[in-house]
């Protein structure tokens, strides 16, 4: 970070120094053309980066492709599952009671990872402001907003909330929340902080691209960056201090998310885990999901792209998938593991991912910035789940799809999948089967997709048994839009 205590002269011989050894020298080679505010921006820039981490990445990540190694000692993830047997129900009911007690002694948190960019969904703003529901069509921050106030009045309680932007959307992100009045939430119970960001690099120089004479071309560090984020931004210790133990991490993008799970959390809490996990079964073999395994013992998620094509198709006697259970990324974690992992000796570090990407970047010739056509750059990102192999206990609980899982990720187009037309129906077939626990009638479709658009208010219910003291309509009628 700028240290205003030195003159931009000793930055800047500084920072020359740490280029040259890294190879990255080009990096100022506008430095004479600046004003003084540019030269500023782009200290500040190179002064966030680790580059001694850069130069042994480029080489590895860069330059190279990592190699994936097939794991030697690989089985299966088992996964608790969605619905208990007999012999599981007195557990979840325990389970619970333990996440509910939590909840009510104020010892959870909920955390939003909300850095990505969403450029697949080509949305202009931060991801968290797209109208997502289906009829009221109230902005994503907000349908969490919601879940987490049915929470707060359900277990009276206060569920703090903590947003990870980075520093691309963190401002927008910041007026988006001022702008709507904390979506009725109180300021000081929500804390947004921005994650790390990582150079862009040019794929086949392996040099860190400038989008500008003044401005590298970053991109924020990845999903991964959260856990350190959560811990140099002060989450950590505002936790500590607010005596949360449990965090309950969510992405932006899905709307039908439990924001807060008493059973899940129970669950994890009760068997000490550090960091735990939602599986939800994979629908057919390749499907493009990180795949739950035990390496060596832990419990890690192994991404589609590197399980050996012979495991994602591995069926048992009974014609089920072996490696079955897709990691959605919602997990639990526990506040001393977060903090324990950044404090260790020798530091933590998850390991890098390679991604082709096409980053824009600054044309001498043209003295323009050009976005090109095709992938001329690698970004590179950290997985929240790598954290997983580092807790000692760490469960899995299954959820499937109708319940928890209907994310926004890319635009509306024929055939599209995760996109707003199949949450929109993503939202309404939950709304249903909460609905028909209840006895409210459904029209159906010959096919059996409901014949409606139903919007059920996270301010009226986040769990099915929270209708129980509504006063529900008897009937759906076919054809309609129904908002509850
Ligand atoms: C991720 C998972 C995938 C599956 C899917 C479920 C990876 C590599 N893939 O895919 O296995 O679980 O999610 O929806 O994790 N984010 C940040 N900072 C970053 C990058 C991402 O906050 O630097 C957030 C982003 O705002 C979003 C979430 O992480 O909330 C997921 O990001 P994504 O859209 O890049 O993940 P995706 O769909 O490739």
């Amino acid at each position: 970070m700028a240290t205003p205590k030195f003159t931009i002269e000793e930055r800047l011989a500084k920072a020359k120094a740490i280029l040259k050894q890294a190879d990255q020298s080009q990096v100022l080679n506008y430095w004479d053309q600046l004003s003084d505010d540019q030269k500023k921006q782009i200290l500040g820039q190179i002064e966030s980066v680790d580059w001694v981490e850069v130069t042994r990445l480029v080489q590895s990540h860069v330059l190279n492709t990592p190699e994936f190694i097939a794991p030697k000692s690989i089985e299966p993830a088992p996964y608790l599952p969605r619905i208990p047997s007999k012999n599981l129900a007195d557990k979840y009911k325990q389970a619970k009671k333990a996440g509910e007690k939590l909840l009510r002694d104020g010892k959870v948190a909920a955390f939003t990872v909300a850095g990505g960019q969403g450029t697949r969904l080509g949305w202009n703003g931060p991801k968290g402001s797209y109208p997502a529901t289906a009829i009221r069509k109230i902005p994503l921050f907000c349908c969490f907003a919601e879940f987490i106030r049915k929470a707060e009045q359900k277990f009276g309680t206060t569920i703090p909330w903590y947003i990870m932007t980075s520093p691309i959307n963190d401002a927008a992100t910041r007026a988006f929340f001022e702008e709507h009045g904390n979506f009725g939430l109180r300021a000081d119970h929500i804390m947004i902080f921005p994650q790390g960001m990582m150079p862009a690099f040019d794929s086949k120089t392996g040099k860190a691209l400038l989008e500008s004479p003044d401005t590298l071309a970053m991109a924020p560090n990845g999903h991964g960056g959260s856990l350190k984020a959560l811990y140099t931004s002060g989450a950590i210790a505002d936790m500590k201090q607010r005596g949360i133990e449990q965090i309950s991490y969510v992405q932006v993008d899905n709307p039908l998310v439990k924001v807060i799970d008493p059973l899940f959390i129970g669950l994890h809490a009760k068997s000490q885990a550090g960091m735990s996990s939602k599986a939800l079964p994979k629908a057919y073999a390749q499907e493009k999901v990180g795949v739950f395994c035990k390496v060596n013992d832990k419990v890690s998620v192994i991404e589609y792209s590197n399980m050996p094509d012979e495991l994602s198709e591995m069926r048992d006697e009974a014609g089920e998938l072996v490696y079955k259970g897709g990691s959605i990324a919602i997990h639990v974690m526990a506040t001393d593991f977060v903090e324990k992992i950044n404090t260790q000796e020798g530091g933590f570090a998850l390991p890098y991912n390679r991604a082709n990407k096409k980053v824009a970047y600054w044309d001498h010739k043209n003295n323009a910035t050009v976005t090109p056509q095709t992938a001329n750059a690698v970004k590179l990102e950290t997985f929240v789940f790598d954290a997983l192999p580092l807790c000692q206990e760490s469960v899995i609980l299954e959820t499937d799809r109708i319940e928890e899982f209907s994310p926004i990720k890319n635009a509306d187009e024929p055939g599209a999948l995760d996109c707003p037309a199949t949450c929109k129906q993503g939202q309404t077939d939950r709304a249903a089967r909460w609905l028909e626990t209840k006895n409210v009638k459904i029209p159906r479709k010959a096919d059996g997709s409901v014949d409606a658009i139903i919007e059920l208010s996270h301010l009226k219910a986040i769990d099915p048994e929270d209708l129980d003291d509504m006063d529900l309509p008897a009937a759906i009628d076919a054809g309609t839009e129904v908002l509850i």
